[in-house]
């Protein structure tokens, strides 16, 4: 390998993992501690756990007496995004268990009933997109009750006229919180924020591609 091929696959490099970074805004990934999420009383258990899926996760259990609105509060700080970047999707991968005398039982279907993820943007405030099966959201289900959903914030933004790239000043999420579950429990295995890189930097990316498969080429 010369010099100018060095040079064009350490380009080639550098242009991956500057998409990949571009992509995720924000990760809880609630794998060692909280995340620094916080949590309303409605809540009877909350915190860091292992699953019995090895997956570290957010765990909770609805309070019994007054199961309605559990809240988790996000704590983000003001998420800007870069120049030229959009807001793509809000990604978030959970289940809800049934109770097993004080411990996590058994992986339940999702009861949709009060469970709510809303975003408060610096202009706009609180802006509540919806529940889980509706509108703006599609469910992948996976094995052990698990459900990974996707939120177009894309189309949601465009959709009530708010700017693509919108200032994200702070998030709730209400995982579980219908009377019917009562006692039961939820787990979270992460929450993530995404955008859509500028489009310069597809063109770029591209462009660092087509350069790479020439000096593969000319290897040869
Ligand atoms: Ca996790």
């Amino acid at each position: 390998m010369n010099i100018p091929q060095i040079f064009v696959s350490s380009l080639l490099i550098a242009g991956l993992s500057y998409s990949v970074s571009a992509g995720t805004v924000l990760e809880y990934t609630f794998d060692t501690t909280t995340d620094g999420v916080t949590q309303n009383g409605q809540f009877q258990t909350f915190g860091q756990a292992t699953a019995s899926t090895s997956e570290g996760v957010l765990q909770g259990r609805l309070n019994s007496s007054s199961p309605f609105d559990a809240q988790i509060s996000l704590n983000p700080g003001t998420l800007t995004l870069g120049g030229g970047e959009t807001w793509d999707t809000i990604e978030f991968r959970i289940r809800q268990l049934a109770d097993n005398t004080g411990t996590p039982g058994a992986p339940q279907a999702i009861d949709y009933a009060s469970t709510l993820l809303s975003v408060t943007l610096s202009v706009g405030g609180f802006q509540n997109l919806g529940l889980f099966n509706t509108t703006y959201y599609t469910e992948v289900t996976q094995a052990d009750g698990w459900s990974l959903f996707t939120v177009d914030l894309a189309t949601y933004l465009v959709d009530n006229s708010f700017a693509a790239n919108a200032e994200i000043t702070s998030s709730r999420f209400d995982p579980i919180g219908s009377p019917a579950q009562a006692g039961n429990w939820v787990e979270v295995d992460y929450i993530a924020f995404n955008s859509v890189p500028e489009h310069g930097t597809y063109a770029l990316l591209g462009g660092l591609i087509a350069l790479g498969f020439v000096a593969i080429k000319r290897r040869q």
